[in-house]
């Protein structure tokens, strides 16, 4: 089983280079030097969340906590155990936030905050869904906003009338947070330049009178 000490932790900027940053070896020598008893801190740790949608529960019973990681060899090993994004029912998310965070909008962290939302098509399931997914992963825990601190977690919906992945951030009022961390969301996917994304602040997806949320910022 998963789970998170208080142990000091350093700063891990790419989770899958990081044998580039060591000078490079003979093979035979590495043989004695790598210690594979050591695994990679990351700055924060994660709590995995699962998402259910039984009827006889109410929302909030529906989300299940799965497994807590802080180490990059934790992380794998949880992501390599569980179902891609694309194999879940319809109905169901995965969420990733913050350890002590609930993935709710009611949550300390979360009620002044909102989220950059990517709705995808459904041939996008096949294509880009699973990979998204994972880039938004590896984006949270290799820390790679400026503005880290504002992440509280992400959240990956699947629905027959078309996925959805959203990164909650934690103040709506920040706007230059806000903005780093979507455009450096859409670089980091990968998203055209013409396609653009919107941010959508809790308090009015909550409130909403229709189908749709106005966005407060998009990039
Ligand atoms: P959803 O799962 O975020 O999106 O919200 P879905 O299923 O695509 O529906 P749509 O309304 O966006 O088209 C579905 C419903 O789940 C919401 O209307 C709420 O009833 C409930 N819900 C979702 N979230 C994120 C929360 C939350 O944070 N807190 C509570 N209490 N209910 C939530």
């Amino acid at each position: 089983m998963w789970g998170c000490t208080s142990s000091a932790k350093m700063s891990t900027n790419s989770l899958e280079n990081e044998n580039d940053k060591n000078e490079r070896q003979e093979p035979d020598q590495m043989i004695d030097t790598i210690d594979y008893s050591m695994k990679h801190p990351l700055q924060n740790c994660w709590t995995l969340w699962y998402f259910e949608n039984d009827r006889a529960n109410t929302w909030e019973k529906n989300q299940k906590e799965i497994a807590s990681f802080e180490t990059v060899e934790d992380f794998w090993s949880l992501y390599n155990h569980i179902k891609l994004a694309s194999e879940l029912r319809q109905g169901c998310d995965y969420s990733l936030f913050k350890k002590g965070i609930r993935p709710m909008w009611e949550d300390d962290a979360n009620k002044r905050g909102g989220r950059w939302l990517i709705n995808l098509d459904k041939k996008q399931r096949g294509n880009d869904l699973d990979r998204f997914w994972l880039d938004v992963i590896l984006c949270l825990i290799g820390e790679a906003f400026e503005n880290s601190e504002d992440v509280c977690g992400a959240v990956v919906n699947i629905r027959g009338k078309g996925d959805k992945i959203g990164i909650w951030t934690a103040d709506a009022m920040r706007a230059a947070a806000v903005i780093e961390i979507g455009r450096k969301l859409k670089d980091r996917l990968r998203i055209s330049p013409k396609v653009t994304i919107g941010y959508q602040v809790h308090k009015d997806t909550i409130d909403k009178a229709g189908s749709v949320t106005k966005n407060s910022y998009t990039v």
